[in-house]
């Protein structure tokens, strides 16, 4: 990863129905990416792609598909998989963990990024506490990621629940994709003159790192609202890893020019305590908005976390600990004699 990234060699992959609505918000949004893609067994995910290649997996009805479902379907899809992420230096893919077309094809699309010789960053979504059943294939999928990716983001959808909420499920839904789309824009923000851009070299840096990263972001409106923001952003991430494993953070504060550069230092520097690790390496931007009134947001990238709360997720691995080299292959099922060919997602 020496030297700059131009941005005609950037590719963001949206998988799925959740990677796809996520990377379609990303896409309306001025960004560091310039290439953007969508791949599904469903075809009405596609209704809210926004520009960019689109790809279908033909896939038969299934009541229940699994991900090695999936990726038996997609086996005649290779050559136009690996023709989306064809002469990329860094490949983004995108995907909610859980259900069977992100599950199955994520950890495939990455394999193909990096095999094409490109940074493949992956960002899962993670399901919500109330999903259980879905993270079993959740947490296999996220070792999967992790295999083959040079860094796995983690936006978990559980940091937003609030169980005394009377949001709907899409509801709750907007209000991640709204959240992770500030902050994977702001991380990825085209420089401009009156911000301090962070560029892309240093979340690349901060993400491939071992282990996993975490995105976080939070908003206040308080006189403290640097280190409101930022403890706020952050204390969601010690209910799914060790805090004090965190070894590099990148930081980006958006807000309108009342913003103290001292007080951004100040609330900067005490991040690694908040970590619990004083010598975490952080790097900060700051991003100047019109139009956003007294309210400060900041967004966290955290990496280093070598185990979560998802090495649970997967009951195989508990017993057979690290010598557990059963699902290390990205298996495939192929399903014969299925009479009707329509889409393999509910
Ligand atoms: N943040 C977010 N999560 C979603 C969205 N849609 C689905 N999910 C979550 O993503 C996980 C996988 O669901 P989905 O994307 O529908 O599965 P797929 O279409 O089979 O890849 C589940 O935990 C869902 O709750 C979305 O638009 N935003
Ligand atoms: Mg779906």
């Amino acid at each position: 990863m020496s030297g700059s990234i131009s941005s005609s060699e950037v590719v963001a992959l949206g998988i799925g129905s959740a990677g796809i609505r996520i990377v379609s918000a990303l896409s309306r949004e001025t960004t560091l990416v310039n290439r953007f893609a969508y791949v599904t067994c469903d075809k009405a995910d596609l209704e809210a792609a926004g520009d960019g290649e689109q790809l279908v997996i033909d896939s038969p009805i299934v009541q229940k598909p699994s991900p090695s479902m999936v990726r038996g379907f997609a086996m005649r899809h290779h050559d136009e998989m690996r023709r989306l992420v064809k002469d990329a230096k860094v490949v983004f893919v995108v995907a909610g963990l859980g259900r069977a077309t992100g599950s199955g094809l994520a950890p495939i699309m990455a394999g193909f990024a990096k095999e094409a010789g490109a940074d493949a960053v992956s960002i899962a979504v993670m399901p919500f506490d109330f999903e259980e059943k879905l993270r079993f294939y959740a947490g296999l999928a996220l070792k999967k990621l992790r295999a083959v990716s040079n860094g796995v983001v983690v936006v978990d959808n559980s940091s937003l629940f609030n169980s005394g909420s009377e949001a709907t499920l899409k509801e709750l839904h907007e209000m991640a994709n709204n959240e992770a789309v500030k902050a994977l824009g702001s991380l990825l923000a085209r420089q401009s003159q009156d911000s301090i851009p962070v560029g892309l070299n240093n979340p690349l840096g901060t993400v491939t790192q071992s282990g996993y990263s975490f995105l976080t972001s939070a908003t206040s409106g308080s006189t403290d609202k640097a280190e409101e923001a930022l403890s706020r952003a952050i204390i969601g991430i010690g209910r799914k890893a060790q805090m004090k494993d965190a070894s590099h953070a990148v930081v980006v504060l958006s807000g309108d020019a009342s913003l103290s550069a001292s007080e951004t230092a100040t609330a900067v520097r005490r991040l690694g305590s908040m970590f619990g690790n004083p010598s975490l390496d952080v790097e900060y931007a700051v991003s100047y908005r019109s139009g956003s009134g007294s309210q400060l947001q900041v967004s966290v990238l955290a990496s280093g976390f070598t185990q979560t709360k998802y090495d649970s997720y997967d009951p195989i691995d508990g017993i057979l600990g690290a010598r557990n080299n059963i699902d290390d292959q990205l298996e495939c099922a192929l399903v014969e004699g299925l009479e009707s060919i329509v889409s393999c997602d509910q």
